[in-house]
């Protein structure tokens, strides 16, 4: 047995070793995990290897190109080097089927990042495996993304201050950032942190199953989005970290329940830390509300182990922490049964029943004539819808201001201006608004309409197709006052300032990109939402032909 050693802020609560009953439900947990096809098959997983092989063969090639073009001796060029790490869910090891692989390219100082998006794009571009490739070299974090054998990868990279990369360089080392661009110190935070993660964990097997099965809860319990104020990936993988440094040797089972136990009593904003905050060499700030107030106003601080340390949970409200908060505490009702053999792990993978949760919804429709604008407006309003949660929980009557995680896409099909009103104001067309996937915006439905009889030979020249994209905010009304006067909700200022916010963008564009937020009654909601809630089904049990 190994003696207790401190990882992380604190010594562990218990080091105790699991009991029989323990490691029995993590096997059920382990199973329930796999009912619900959130593991790749093996084939998918030696696929994956293949793809990081090639991409990490290609980037030596690239470097040794751009060293050719700068008149480098063969030799030199040769041993420049160029590797490849990988960050986000796959190299923490709890990756679903289908998910996307998360790539950082580091290359030598004389290898410029402007290279990396027009040389190793085109290289990447000629290969017959690459597909659906697109550069965004301006990006907070620049990016190509591709699909590469059909496995989507975000690509990244970073330019390094050394001569040449070896193969065994890593990225530990905080010196490794001095004198860098900014871009390429946030394009190694990602790996830099995922790295640590894994280090400041006493037992990564563990950590993993009691990780996929806070992600899969936090994704049913929509709180899984960083942008819509509740925890994303990185955040949801700390707060286990900690957890499991608190309890080295507990298996899965216990981790999942002490972590119920533990973040639903959590006195926020005490921070949550894997390892004590350190200074590095860069000018750049580390999280400290003793020194900055803006950290102070963080209120479910969960920091980062990499420096520069940073709050990982900036965009929580109140109004997302209560609601996390709540969260949490029917967790612990569920695990606590699980635990004493009264209960079943699916039980924690209930799906959240939002549309019928509250009275009131605030509907924000975005909308646009064509797929590609209303991917990009639908994507600002999204990333500034929080502003209106913030808004919204500062009005008096208001308790809570709930965003619903996703936005949902439609595609209108038009005959007349008076539809083209109607469905920018967040109204249905009776058939002819079709709800579509993320990514199936592009789709034409007008085939399959004429053969319903929605639409006719005649009329298809009229057809004017709109794209929405809808958000939903569900709200509690504070009660009123015993013999208080009535009150009428007011909402005119938080719309009328978020509505101001969205056009002040400068890739706004009023003629092609509306805006229509309208506050509706829980009973009026569309009756897909509602009905689709209705219906949800547990996964079946898996039969042995699945196998
Ligand atoms: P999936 O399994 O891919 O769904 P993931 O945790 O890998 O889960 P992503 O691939 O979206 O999630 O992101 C991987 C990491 O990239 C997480 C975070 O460190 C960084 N990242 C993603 N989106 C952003 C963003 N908008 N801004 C800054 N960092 C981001
Ligand atoms: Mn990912
Ligand atoms: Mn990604």
């Amino acid at each position: 047995q190994e003696p207790p050693r401190q990882l992380g802020v604190t010594l562990p609560i218990s080091t105790a070793q699991p009991t029989e009953s323990e490691l029995k439900l993590t096997e059920d947990l382990l199973q329930t995990l796999k009912d619900f096809g959130l593991f790749e098959s093996e084939q998918e997983a030696q696929k994956r290897i293949v793809v990081l092989g090639k991409l990490n063969k290609m980037v030596k090639e690239f470097v040794y190109k751009v060293s050719k073009m700068k008149n480098f001796p063969d030799s030199l060029a040769k041993e420049a080097g160029g590797k490849i790490f990988t960050y986000g869910s796959y190299r923490l090891g709890v990756h679903g089927a289908g998910a996307d692989i998360d790539t950082l390219c580091v290359f030598p100082k004389h290898v410029e990042r402007e290279h990396f998006f027009t040389i190793m794009y085109d290289m990447l571009k000629a290969r017959p495996e690459v597909t659906e490739i697109a550069a965004v070299p301006d990006a907070y974090v620049p990016v190509i993304k591709m699909h590469f054998s059909g496995i989507p990868i975000d690509f990244i990279c970073a330019r390094l201050a050394i001569a040449r990369v070896p193969d065994d360089l890593e990225l530990a080392d905080n010196n490794i950032l001095k004198s860098l661009d900014e871009r390429c110190v946030r394009s190694l935070n990602g790996s830099r942190v995922t790295d640590d993660i894994l280090r400041l964990v006493p037992n990564v097997a563990t950590f993993r199953i009691a990780l996929r099965t806070i992600k899969l809860w936090a994704k049913c319990r929509g709180i899984y989005s960083n942008v819509m104020g509740f925890l994303g990936g990185v955040a949801w993988a700390m707060l286990i970290a900690r957890i499991c440094q608190l309890y080295p040797n507990s298996c899965a089972a216990s981790i999942v329940h002490r972590f119920f136990t533990i973040m639903s009593r959590w006195k926020w904003p005490q921070p949550v830390l894997l390892r004590p905050l350190e200074d590095g060499p860069l000018q750049v700030r580390v999280w400290n509300p003793k020194l900055y107030p803006a950290d102070r106003s963080h209120r479910m601080p969960i920091i980062t182990p990499a420096y520069p340390s940073m709050c990982a949970t900036h965009n929580v409200t109140e109004s997302t922490r209560t609601i996390m908060m709540n969260e949490f505490k029917l967790g612990v009702d569920v695990v606590e049964k699980v635990m004493i053999g009264n209960g079943q792990w699916r039980d924690l993978f209930t799906k959240v029943k939002f549309f019928q949760a509250y009275k009131h919804y605030l509907q924000i429709t975005s909308s646009s004539e064509s797929a590609e604008s209303q991917l990009v407006w639908s994507g600002l309003v999204e990333a500034k819808l929080r502003q209106l949660v913030l808004k919204l929980e500062v009005v008096d009557m208001i308790n809570l201001a709930h965003p619903y995680v996703k936005g949902i896409d439609k595609v209108h099909y038009c005959l007349t201006p008076e539809e083209v009103e109607t469905v920018t104001k967040g109204g249905d067309l009776p058939g002819r608004s079709i709800r579509v996937e993320e990514g199936s915006l592009e789709m034409n439905h007008t085939e399959s309409l004429k053969q319903q009889g929605l639409v006719t030979e005649e009329n298809e020249k009229d057809i004017k197709r709109i794209f929405s994209t809808t958000f939903y905010i569900g709200f509690v009304i504070a009660p009123k006052i015993a013999g208080g006067e009535q009150r009428k909700l007011n909402i005119v200022w938080p719309v009328q300032e978020f509505t101001k916010l969205v056009k002040t963008w400068d890739k706004f564009d009023e003629k092609e990109m509306k805006i229509t937020i309208q506050s509706i009654k829980g009973s009026k909601l569309p009756a897909d939402l509602i009905g689709e809630e209705k219906k949800l089904k547990r996964p079946q049990e898996k039969s042995k032909s699945d196998e």
